[in-house]
Formats: C-alpha cells, sequence, structure tokens
C-alpha cells in the first residue's frame, strides 16, 4: 500500500456540504445492503466531489439519475460535473458484518451488529464525505429479521417502527442535531434493555436504556446510577442539560476501545458497563463511572461542538478528560483522584513524549488516525485544559466555557477557538500557550533555591528546557503556571510571604514560567525554609530542586498539598532505586536506605486517609523510572525496583500484618452487612488491604498456604479476590497455580473476568510464564480476535519486563508475532500491541537490535496495515 501521510497545513473547508442524510440498511444473513441520500449543497461549485469510502459500492444517482461517469479508487469516488445548486446524491452499496473483524465500520459480535465510525469508520459503510467538518442531520431506516434481530437502533428518536411480511421488521431513527459521520451509530440485535428515567434540572424527563445480553442485565444497576450521576453534576458545575429525550447506551463484548459516545447512543465495551461485586474490582467500579461520564460529557464537548478535522481531536478528548476528572474528583476525592491521574501521565504518557511516537498534543501529521488517540492527546490534552483551569480560576473557565458553546454550538472548531474563548471571557492574553499544542516532548524544569538573608527574601531560579523529540530539534520556552509554597525547613509549618509590590501575606502563590531562565522572590522570608513547587502537579512537566533526603521527608510528612506530599516520597524512592541500580551494575552490597526507611515508617504509622496511605507506598513503576533515559538495561532498572521492594517488606513485615489488620476492621465497619458494594470509602480500605497483603506475601513467600486457607472466605469480592490473587501470582509454589485454575474454573462463563486471569498468567514473574501464555492462547475462552483478550493477555505480557526484555529475544519474538497475526484482521489492535517495542532506541544495544530485528520483521510482512507501518516507521526511523 502506498504510503499517504495527512497534515494539519493542508487542511481545506468542505467543497460540499450535506445537509441531510437519509440512510437505509436492508439487513439481510450474509449481507446489509445500505442506501444513502445526500442532500449535497454545494460551497465551491464546479468542484469535484470526492466521497470517501471502501465498501463495495452498488449504484450511484445524481437527482435520481444513475451515473456510471465517475472514478472510484481504493478509498474515494469521485464525481466530476456535479450541479453547482443543491442536488441529491443516492449510493448504494453492500457490506458483510461477518466477515469484518477489524471493528470499524458495521461489524459483527455474538450475532448482533455494531457499528463504530470514529474517525474513519463511516467510509466502510458508505461512501461519503467522512470528516468531522462535515455536519448533516441524519435519519436512519432499518429492515431486518425480526426474531434474529428484535432490536434496532440508531441516534436520536424512534418516529415510527413496524412488521414487514416474511418475519422482518424496520425502525425508523431521526436526529434533530447536525453531526458528523463519526457520530453515526447503528445496533441491531437480540438485546435486552434496562430501563430508568432521569428528571432534568429543566424537569425534562429523559428515559434511559441501557442495552445488554439478557445474561449480563443483572449486572448494570452501577452504571445507569452513574449516567444519572454525570448528568446532574454537569448540570451544576458547567450548566449542561442533555439534549434528547432518550440516552442509549449498548454492551459490546467485542470493542476496539473503552466507548465511543455515538449521538444519543454511546456504544461501550462490556468492561466499562457491567458490573456487581463478585466480578469487578473497586478500581473497575470507578472506571466504569468514569468512562460513563466521560461519554455523557462528549454529548455537549464533542458532539454539539466538534472538531473541524482530526488534528484538532484534543479539542474534545483533552476537555472531556479534564471534565471527567473533575467529575471524578468531586464524587471520590481531589486528593487521591490528582495523585491518580500524575501517575498515570507518568507511567505513559511521559514515555510517549520521550519516545519516537512523540507528537504534539495537536499533532502536525498522521497516517493513520486511530494512531493518534493517545496518551497525549487525551491525558496531556487534559493537562493543558488544567493549566487554563489554574490561571482562571473555577469561575473564569466557566465563563470562557459559556462563551465557547455561544460562539460555536452546532460547529466543527479548532483548539485555537477554545484558547480564545477562554482568553476573550477572562480579557486576558493566551496566545503563549499555543505552543503547548504545537511542541512535543515533556519540558524539563531545573530549579534552585537560596535565602538571600540580608534582603530577607526567598530566590527562586527557574530554568526551563523542552528535550528534542523526532520532529522537532529545537523548542521555544512554554509558557506554565508553578503552583508553590513554603514550608519552615525543621518544624515544616508554613511559611508566609509577599510576592514582590504586594502587600498581601500568602502561604501559596502560582508563579508563571514564561522564560528560559528566571528568578522569582518570595519577600519577608527570614527564616531556611523548603519549597513546595509544582504543587498540585500544576504543569506536565519534569521539575528537579535539590531536595536533601532529609527537607522530602519534612515535605512527606507536613507539606498541605497531598500530591507535593505524595511526590516527596516518590522522589525518595526514585532515588533509592537509582542507588540500588547503581549498585547492582557496580556488583556491590545494595544500600541501607535509611532515610527511606524513616519515611515509609512514618507513613506507615501516620494517620491517614487509607487511599492516600496505599499511595504512598507505591513505588514509581519501571517505565517512569526509565521514561526519559538512554541505555536502558531492563532487566537491572527491574532488579533495583524488586530489590527496593523487598527491603521495604522484610523492614516493616510486622506493621503490614497489623495495618492490614486495622484496615480489615474499618472495612467492616464501613459495610456491616458484609455486601461489598463500592464505595470510595471501602474502596480506599480495601486498596490498603491489598497493599499490604502484596508486601506480606513479598516477604514471607510461604505465606501463601495461610492465603490459600483462607481464600474461599476472601474471595467473596473480586477486590480482594484480585489483591490476593496478584500478590500470591509470582510465587513459585504450586498452590499459585491451584488457586488460578481454580479461578479460572470457577469463572470460565464470566468474559470480563477470565481477562483478569489472563492478565495474572501473563503477568506473572514466574520462570514458566512464556510456557503459561502459550497454554492460553488455546484456552476456550480465549480469542485473539477479541481486543479485550488481546490486551490482557499480550499486553499485560508486553509490560512484564523480565518475561518480554529476556536476555534470548524471545518475548520480543513473541510480541512480534502476534502482532503480525492480529494486524490481518484487525489493525488497531496490532498497532496497539507494536507500541511495546517503543522503547527500543532507547534500550543497550543488544536489545535494540534485538528489537530492531523484529521490527524489520514486521516491517517486511506484506500487507502489512497502515496504522503498523506507521508505527514501526517511527521506530526505525
Ligand atoms: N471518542 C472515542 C474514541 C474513538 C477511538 C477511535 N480509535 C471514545 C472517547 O474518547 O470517548
Ligand atoms: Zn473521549
Amino acid at each position: 500500500m502506498s504510503k499517504t501521510v495527512h497534515y494539519l497545513k493542508d487542511y481545506q473547508p468542505p467543497a460540499y456540504l450535506v445537509s441531510t442524510t437519509e440512510l437505509h440498511f436492508d439487513i439481510g444473513n450474509s449481507h446489509t445492503a445500505v442506501t444513502a441520500h445526500l442532500a449535497v449543497v454545494p460551497q465551491q461549485p464546479g468542484a469535484p466531489l470526492v466521497l470517501n469510502g471502501s465498501a463495495e459500492l452498488v449504484t450511484v444517482a445524481v437527482n435520481g439519475e444513475t451515473i456510471t461517469n465517475y472514478a472510484l479508487s481504493e478509498e474515494k469516488l469521485v464525481l466530476e460535473n456535479v450541479p453547482a445548486v443543491p442536488f441529491d446524491v443516492t449510493i448504494k452499496t453492500l457490506v458483510k458484518p461477518s466477515e469484518n473483524k477489524s471493528l470499524m465500520g458495521l461489524y459483527e459480535s455474538g450475532g448482533n451488529l455494531f457499528t463504530q465510525c470514529e474517525p474513519e469508520g463511516f467510509r466502510k459503510i458508505t461512501f461519503y464525505p467522512d470528516r468531522p467538518d462535515v455536519m448533516s442531520v441524519f435519519t436512519t431506516t432499518i429492515t431486518a429479521d425480526a426474531a434474529r434481530y428484535p432490536v434496532l437502533l440508531s441516534n436520536g428518536n424512534k418516529t415510527g417502527s413496524g412488521t414487514l411480511s416474511d418475519g422482518r421488521h424496520w425502525a425508523k431513527w431521526h436526529d434533530p442535531f447536525a453531526k458528523p459521520s463519526y457520530l453515526f451509530a447503528l445496533v441491531a440485535g437480540n438485546l435486552v434493555p434496562t430501563c430508568s428515567s432521569y428528571t432534568a434540572g429543566s424537569g425534562r424527563e429523559i428515559a434511559i436504556e441501557f442495552y445488554t445480553t439478557a445474561a449480563d442485565q443483572d449486572k448494570t444497576a452501577f452504571a445507569i446510577e452513574s449516567l444519572k450521576h454525570a448528568m446532574r453534576w454537569d448540570e451544576q458545575r458547567f450548566k449542561l442539560e442533555y439534549d434528547l429525550d432518550t440516552y442509549m447506551v449498548v454492551a459490546v463484548g467485542d470493542f476496539n476501545m473503552g466507548a465511543m459516545e455515538n449521538k444519543g447512543l454511546n456504544i461501550f465495551n462490556t468492561k466499562y458497563v457491567l458490573a456487581d461485586s463478585r466480578t469487578a474490582t473497586d478500581a473497575d467500579f470507578a472506571a466504569i463511572e468514569s468512562v460513563i461520564a466521560h461519554e455523557y460529557f462528549h454529548n455537549w464537548t464533542g458532539n454539539r461542538v466538534t472538531c473541524r478535522d482530526w488534528f484538532q481531536l484534543s479539542l474534545k478528548e483533552g476537555l472531556t478528560v479534564f471534565r471527567d476528572q473533575e467529575f471524578s474528583a468531586d464524587r471520590i476525592s481531589h486528593a487521591t483522584c490528582r495523585i491518580e491521574n500524575v501517575a498515570l501521565l507518568r507511567a505513559h504518557q511521559f514515555p510517549e513524549d520521550a519516545g519516537p511516537t512523540a507528537h504534539p498534543v495537536r499533532p502536525e501529521s498522521y497516517e493513520e488516525m486511530n494512531n493518534f488517540y493517545t496518551m497525549t492527546v487525551y491525558e496531556k490534552g487534559a493537562e493543558v485544559v488544567r493549566m487554563y483551569h489554574t490561571l482562571l480560576g473555577e469561575a473564569g473557565f466557566q465563563k470562557g466555557m459559556r462563551l465557547y458553546f455561544q460562539r460555536h454550538d452546532g460547529r466543527a472548531v479548532t483548539c485555537d477557538d477554545f484558547r480564545a474563548a477562554m482568553a476573550e471571557a477572562n480579557g486576558i492574553n493566551l496566545d503563549r500557550f499555543a505552543l503547548w499544542y504545537s511542541q512535543a516532548g515533556t519540558p524539563v524544569l531545573d530549579t534552585a533555591g537560596r535565602l538571600n538573608v540580608g534582603a530577607g527574601r526567598f530566590e527562586l531560579t527557574v530554568k526551563q528546557h523542552i528535550p528534542p523529540t523526532p520532529d522537532m530539534a529545537e523548542k521555544q520556552p512554554m509558557t506554565m503556571p508553578l503552583k508553590a509554597a513554603l514550608f519552615d525547613a525543621e518544624s515544616g509549618t508554613p511559611v508566609a510571604f509577599r510576592r514582590p509590590g504586594s502587600s498581601a501575606e500568602l502561604t501559596e502563590t502560582v508563579l508563571l514560567i514564561t522564560e528560559a531562565e528566571q528568578t522569582f522572590y518570595f519577600d519577608n522570608v527570614h527564616q531556611n525554609v523548603i519549597p513546595s513547587l509544582l504543587r498540585g502537579f500544576s504543569a506536565p512537566v519534569h521539575l528537579h530542586y535539590p531536595y536533601t533526603d532529609e527537607e522530602l521527608a519534612v515535605l512527606l510528612a507536613a507539606d498541605t498539598d497531598p500530591f507535593a506530599r505524595w511526590e516527596a516520597g516518590q522522589t525518595l524512592y526514585r532515588r533509592a532505586a537509582a542507588a540500588n541500580e547503581a549498585a547492582l551494575a557496580q556488583g556491590l552490597p545494595l544500600p541501607e536506605h535509611p532515610k527511606l526507611l524513616e519515611a515509609v515508617a512514618y507513613v506507615l504509622a501516620a494517620d491517614l486517609n487509607p487511599a492516600f496511605q496505599a499511595m504512598l507506598l507505591e513505588v514509581p513503576s519501571e517505565s517512569e523510572l526509565w521514561a526519559d533515559r538512554a541505555n536502558i538495561q531492563p532487566l537491572l532498572v527491574h532488579q533495583a525496583r524488586e530489590a527496593l521492594l523487598d527491603t521495604i517488606a522484610a523492614h516493616f513485615m510486622p506493621q503490614f500484618l497489623s495495618l492490614n489488620q486495622k484496615a480489615a476492621c474499618a472495612e467492616a465497619q464501613a459495610d456491616p452487612a458484609v455486601r461489598y458494594e463500592y464505595s470510595p470509602e471501602r474502596a480506599g480500605w480495601r486498596t490498603l488491604r491489598n497493599t499490604c497483603r502484596a508486601f506480606v506475601l513479598r516477604a514471607d513467600p510461604a505465606h501463601i498456604d495461610t492465603v490459600a486457607a483462607k481464600y474461599e472466605e476472601m474471595a467473596q469480592n473480586m477486590t480482594h479476590e484480585w489483591g490476593i490473587l496478584s500478590a500470591i501470582n509470582h510465587n513459585e509454589s504450586p498452590v499459585r497455580n491451584q488457586l488460578l485454575n481454580a479461578f479460572a474454573e470457577k469463572f470460565r462463563n464470566d468474559a470480563l473476568v477470565m481477562d483478569k486471569y489472563f492478565t495474572l498468567i501473563a503477568a506473572s514473574r514466574r520462570a514458566d510464564t512464556p510456557a503459561q501464555v502459550q497454554a492460553a492462547l488455546s484456552h476456550p475462552a480465549f480469542s485473539l480476535e477479541n481486543p479485550n483478550k488481546a490486551r490482557s493477555l499480550l499486553g499485560a505480557f508486553s509490560r512484564n519486563v523480565p518475561h518480554f526484555h529476556a536476555e534470548s529475544g524471545a518475548g520480543y519474538a513473541f510480541i512480534a508475532e502476534k502482532v503480525m497475526e492480529i494486524d490481518r484482521f484487525n489493525p488497531q489492535s496490532a498497532a496497539r500491541l507494536v507500541q511495546a517495542f517503543n522503547l527500543c532506541n532507547q534500550l543497550e544495544p543488544r536489545r535494540r537490535s534485538l528489537m530492531q530485528s523484529q521490527l524489520q520483521r514486521i516491517q517486511n510482512q506484506s500487507g502489512l496495515s497502515k496504522d503498523v507501518a506507521e508505527i514501526v516507521g517511527k521506530i526505525l526511523a
């Protein structure tokens, strides 16, 4: 396939708009016949009408007359000499949903039909100007066999239905809101609705319908409640109300990502809908609430106001992630949610920004748009929105949102339009923020402080540089808010200060970083202080300050910002892991880490929120430890980290046992009926228990027998069951296999729990893991065609440091094999897996060359998708 690169700079407004789109789906046994009537409105008369499409074309008619003088290529249908005034085009196509394993366009799963159109799946159904700046009012009629497909759904409101002869029936849907083709959806099949309703702030009654298989119906209650919480929250905090009379969610087991915000008809991966406490962990419940909310919030930020082109994806995704983060924080806790956001960003987005696929929040070019639904576009994009929020405050930010909707409701716009609304509503200039959309790479802030005794002030110097990325070598300094405070160096009490030119006594301030180097003054400071910097993680950067270990311990115990406390602990862990690594590399005995152990002792004894306490006990992952390094020796980093965990476990075994006991009592008190329902409070205690358990089993592997004896009693709830299995998963004892086998047997009919089983198999450090992963490939519950399964087993294996990076190169060869196999039917799933090789150029030479040869093998595969080719090309470039 020839390589086509799309560039932001080449954007041209559409030559033709489509005012209305009428679709007819005639669903047959193996084929679906699609008829599309487009009311075309010329914008540039005389230009050719270019329709994107790859479906089997049957006929084309213009104003009712069949034509044959069109040009049809692999991806386009081009009509020349079309009328200069509004005209109709009718296109008939044929599609075969059961043969579509890419899960884009119209496809079959479990005998039912579903669509996925974002970003460019609509063109697999019919020929259309398949771009987000063409917004049209859709009417959809579906006919199908009534027994096989009793439920027929599409966007908007159902305006009619009826039965036909020979056992068929039909339904007609009309969506009054103009939308781009990527928001189109259709579902046909044997599903059952679980119905509920929501009274909006205006008093309007909104029908809620969740469609699942009959067997899954009893697991929808939590997701339905989550939706109502999200609806209420958006009314209260953003003053946004839902705009249709019905909100439908359909759950499907075969789905490439989490969920899709199609107007009025969300389609969800079952993973983000179905839950009860026996099969879903507390983390699953929290993720469901967050994804349900995210898709709901898209109704305004994404659907009502959409993207002009796909380069602007972060316009809707960054903003909607920010909104869902705020929702979860309001529901659960601002402290722990913020730390989770940062941990996610550091573990996945920072490495992306430092690797071969680095790209700005608004990419400049792409070969395959599906490759750009990235941590950078989503999570870093949300951080950029959060910086506006930090600068403008909640009231100023909401003013900006109101202006944004006033100006752009019903339109397809750009990231610049969003920034302009924020700036103009607040009468300030935000032009300098444009660089966040065009420069990739994580900025590094090197800071230093000193007490100027004579002047009675603390002086903070901040230098910034942005590392080069493959797309750009030289970068300009970025603008960002740096939240800061001061604490007394001994007691840790907050120290008040004044900013130059102001008499206000402050204990926190937002410094505006704009230059490559700046010095900031904190006046009226006469004692030794410890600066607390980047509070709340006020910008997505690496920040270095030459703290002593003692100063970090003070911040960990006394800082008033939870993120800054956690960060002090993380820095101590990073230093200890680095010291272990240096010792291991030189064959020296491991250091004893007295300061770190003192800090951990403090954390274990302190009276803290349990979820926060568990976070303070989390050691940064390998991917975070090596994110911006060169010549990585993965096993050495891994061993250094493991050794650190072993030291902590051995040192504090009694404390972990008693903290587990304390958490068990608190959990029981919070849930006297022992129903194990999810609530943030109970979840906090359970997380803490699982953290303690993992340390106990690490310190004393023989404890597995005690755990096995009490397993049934504990495993009434998936959070505990998962916690126990994760804690014993690396144990070489046969008891580990017995427990895992029993788990697989118990849940053999539950696809989502079986995903957990496959993840455990693939994540184990046991010596026989490669063999167990091989065996899992032929487990009756496994299928490479199901993205959840592929991700559970192969994705987890690719993150298993000792096995994926095995000395022999066998781990790399195995994943390469599977990438090629999956690419033959599902390029998106394959392109996700191949990113396991992103680390290639940062590895030590031997592994780099082992990885390179696997990448070359993939590159040479005939018929390679552009999805995988784009990623591999970037790594090998
Ligand atoms: N907008 C969809 C993602 C579509 C991904 C296409 N590969 C889900 C979301 O972000 O809400
Ligand atoms: Zn989204």
